[in-house]
């Protein structure tokens, strides 16, 4: 049997895609300079002319999980992360917008089959956030190695031979989109 663990060093390039909320720019910048400053230090070129890491700048953390899960289906990217900051006003928005873009990049990553980082920080102040971002530390980097760490573990497991009960088949672990996948599965009597 097998242990099935990520690790952080390339042994192929990868791609990787960034989703971006310009809402609360102040924060999700923040957070972009320290999941790049991660990534380049684990030897992948940042630059958008590059050809590793492409950037989705959306209007706010409720529009992250619909662009993400549509780069997912791409089929072009290892992982991708998503960063926002949903900060607690006076109106209940703050619930909408924060349960939202929780279940859709939840949903975009089942979907999919491609890791996709929860990166959207929900605080109640901005202090919260900015703490979150750089004053004391920066989750934009633990965001970036989740993604290293779950792209090379879904390589790992992908690569594994597809077994049916009646012995192996061929070649390895479907990478289709889940929603792909589900219709090939035969409806179970009730
Ligand atoms: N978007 C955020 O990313 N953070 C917030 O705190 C926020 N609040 O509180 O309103 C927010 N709202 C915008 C939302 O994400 C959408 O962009 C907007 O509703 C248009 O669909």
């Amino acid at each position: 049997m097998a242990v099935f663990e990520g690790n952080f060093h390339q042994s192929t390039p990868r791609r990787f895609a960034l989703v971006i909320g310009r809402f609360n720019d102040l924060v999700t910048e923040k957070l972009l300079s320290g999941c790049q400053d991660c990534l380049k230090r684990h030897g992948i070129d940042v630059n958008p002319q590059g050809d590793q890491v492409d950037y989705a700048w959306v209007p706010g953390s409720f529009e992250v999980a619909m662009v993400a899960r549509q780069l997912a289906l791409t089929g072009r990217y290892s992982a991708i992360i998503c960063l926002g900051a949903v900060i607690r006003g006076q109106t209940p928005h703050f619930d909408y917008v924060a349960s939202e873009v929780a279940k859709g990049v939840a949903a975009a990553g089942f979907q999919t089959g491609v890791p996709i980082v929860f990166g959207v920080l929900t605080t109640d102040t901005m202090q919260q956030a900015l703490e979150r971002a750089g004053i004391k530390s920066n989750l934009g980097w633990s965001y970036a190695m989740s993604a290293l760490e779950m792209a090379s573990l879904m390589g790992q497991i992908r690569a594994l031979p597809v077994e049916s009960p009646n012995g192996l088949l061929e070649g390895s672990s479907p990478s289709l989109p889940a929603t792909t996948m589900t219709a090939q599965v035969a409806p179970t009597s009730q």
